[in-house]
């Protein structure tokens, strides 16, 4: 298939029952992998996390689990420890439970979904998202004039400033534990070709030595490769476009409560809506081991630039 003509991200949809049953085999599993690969969003309605009566306040209206600058609770594999609780919070155990909890089922589905082309995605940071989308008001501890950065109801391909990816690409899963039954909604945009192209033009070259300086005064965690600057500028030009933002093409999706999802969102045009109570796991692979590295954004980026950007 040809995602230049096939343009906006589809959701393909696997009953759980057949998610879990025996007959799940090797030909599903390449299918699958060549729909996530195409950017499309691949949703499993009915499969959740396990949760136990320790879990119950978590989800409780009268909770208050974040601190009030983070959006998340994030489990981080290289800290060893979670982030954006309220401090002395009474739940800091039950959080962190739920957390490894999500982390160890989410690597099993995702060998299930994939076989063994699940078991190259190393999985990151865990988050718990206990927050209303809708009514989140101020995002994080920036300022104002960057505050679009973080601004996930903006529809945007993943990039981080501190995080560059070089040649490792990001995946996501997410499982919506809305216990009212409410859906996360998010729309879902345009190729990621067509985004590229919108904004290719604008974005200058690094200056010599920019990449490496912006390492060495801690700007980033790790050196920033040419492709990650450009994915940060992408990220941004899209975010502060309110042409894109409306007007470009896009669909609304829900997705249901007690439901699992899975994507690429360096690739996948995504914006979230609306929704409350999400646990989110990040894996990244190597875009060299994906079945069909041609359609990775870095060799995307690189055809349409003429030049290794790695
Ligand atoms: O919280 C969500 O549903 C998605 C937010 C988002 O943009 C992301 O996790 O990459
Ligand atoms: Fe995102």
């Amino acid at each position: 298939m040809n995602r230049e003509a096939s343009g906006m991200a589809k959701i393909i949809t696997i009953p759980v029952s057949t998610f879990l049953s025996d007959g799940w085999g090797a030909t599903d599993q390449s299918a699958a992998i060549a729909a996530l690969e195409e950017s499309d969003v691949v949703l499993v309605p009915g499969l959740t996390m396990s949760l136990t009566s320790a879990d119950e306040p978590l989800f409780a209206s009268s909770t208050v689990l974040t601190d009030g600058v983070n959006k998340n609770i994030t489990l981080d594999p290289y800290l060893e420890k979670i982030t954006g609780i309220a401090a002395n919070s009474q739940y800091r155990s039950a959080v962190e439970q739920l957390l490894i909890r999500y982390k160890s089922e989410t690597e099993a589905w995702l060998v299930r979904l994939l076989g063994e082309q699940g078991r190259k995605f190393e999985a990151r940071r865990t988050t718990f998202r206990p927050v209303e989308i809708r009514s989140r008001e101020k995002i994080g501890k920036v300022a104002e004039t960057k505050a679009y950065r973080y601004d996930d109801t903006r529809l945007h391909a993943d990039a981080f400033k501190r995080r560059p990816m070089g040649a490792r690409r990001i995946f996501r899963i997410f499982s919506n534990l809305n216990p009212d039954g409410k859906p996360r909604v998010w729309k879902v945009g345009d190729d990621f070709e067509a985004y590229a192209k919108r904004y290719l033009d604008r974005i200058r070259s690094p200056y010599p030595g920019e990449l490496s300086l912006k390492n060495l005064f801690r700007v980033t965690h790790w050196r920033r490769t040419h492709y990650d600057h450009i994915m940060l500028n992408l990220h941004d030009l899209g975010k502060l476009d309110e042409e894109f933002q409306n007007n470009s093409p896009q669909t609304l999706v829900e997705f249901p409560a007690n439901s699992t999802w899975f994507c690429f969102t360096d690739s996948v045009l995504h914006a979230a809506l609306a929704g409350c109570y999400a646990a989110e796991q990040t894996f990244e692979i190597s875009y060299r081991d994906m079945v069909s590295p041609e359609r990775s954004p870095q060799m995307t980026l690189e055809r349409l630039k003429g030049v290794p950007l790695l």
